[in-house]
């Protein structure tokens, strides 16, 4: 039985163990040309996912005790396990339904950014709040990790969290990190490296019993969408958001521009919060 629940792990336990290749974190900063993996940090605002940015790559992105402190996308790198990492630290947000636009930041690169690994940062003292996107997420992709962060917080107010049950119960890897302090980092390299090279590979559990009419009318728009824009990821959330009514997406098809909403988000990467140093 694995420590993560209802994923599957193949490699031999040596190479498991986070203790074991740790040394192997090479700090790149902004580094990195070329590069085997993208990783996403994605979560709600002030959930710790710059600071784990930061761990990461040895750059200094903006941190502080507010919500709304990143406001573009920035990118880092690093290498573990003998692959090279690029990490995308995105503004936080609240659902993949939000409309303000550091917002649409994050979720354009979460839904078209195609990252290899999306980690899901979570507030261990929030946790159901925290939930609401977490499942969002789940539901277009199986290439995730939850790290349940902020976790000395949660042991200062008494609150423990069995990881080993929300792993099994999300599907996919669930790490308990205290980002400030480093704590659970190696883990937490670990689970990404996993979930990239396709070791571990997330299971998370999904509606499954659509009524009749709601599956023909996915499936229908699917078909279509699929044949206006070849290639595109997640053609099932967007029948379901044109099925839901969502204006944004319902002009990006009618415009043609689907394809191109991440290359939006990239356009926005102006000098407000690029990464500036390597420590
Ligand atoms: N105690 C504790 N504090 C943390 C931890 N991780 C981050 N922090 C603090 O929490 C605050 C928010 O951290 P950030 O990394 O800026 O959070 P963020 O998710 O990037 O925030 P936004 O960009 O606004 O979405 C900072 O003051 C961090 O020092 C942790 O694990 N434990
Ligand atoms: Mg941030």
């Amino acid at each position: 039985m694995s420590k993560n629940g209802s994923t599957t792990k193949t490699s031999a336990p040596c190479e498991t163990c986070p203790a074991h290749n740790v040394g192997n974190l090479k700090k790149l900063g902004i580094n990195m040309d070329d590069w085997d993996y993208v990783v996403a940090l994605a979560g709600n605002p002030n959930t710790g996912k710059s600071t784990i940015f930061n761990a990461l790559t040895g750059l200094h992105q903006h941190t502080g005790n507010w919500p709304g402190k990143t406001v573009t996308r920035a990118e880092g790198g690093f290498e573990y396990g003998g692959s090279r990492y690029k990490i995308v630290d995105l503004p936080g947000t609240y659902s993949l339904l939000s409309t303000s636009l550091d917002e649409e930041v994050a979720r354009d690169f979460i839904l078209f950014g195609q990252p290899d690994v999306t980690v899901i940062v979570t507030d261990a003292t929030r946790l159901e709040r925290n939930l609401n996107l977490v499942l969002q997420v789940l539901e277009i992709t199986n290439r995730a990790v939850v790290a349940l962060n902020l976790i000395d917080e949660a042991r200062r107010h008494n609150l423990t969290v069995d990881e080993r049950r929300l792993a099994r119960d999300l599907g996919v890897p669930v790490v308990p990190t205290a980002a400030r302090s480093h704590e659970g980092i190696p883990e937490l390299l670990q689970a990404i490296h996993e979930v990239a090279t396709g070791k571990v590979v997330g299971k998370p559990h999904r509606i499954q019993n659509e009524p009749p009419a709601l599956k023909k009318a996915i499936q229908q728009l699917v078909a279509e969408i699929e044949q206006a824009f070849p290639g595109l990821p997640n053609a099932r959330w967007v029948a379901l958001r044109l099925l839901d009514g969502d204006r944004r997406i319902i002009e990006a098809v009618k415009r043609g521009e689907l394809g191109d909403l991440s290359i939006g988000s990239t356009e926005r990467v102006n000098s407000i919060d690029m990464p500036l140093e390597v420590a």
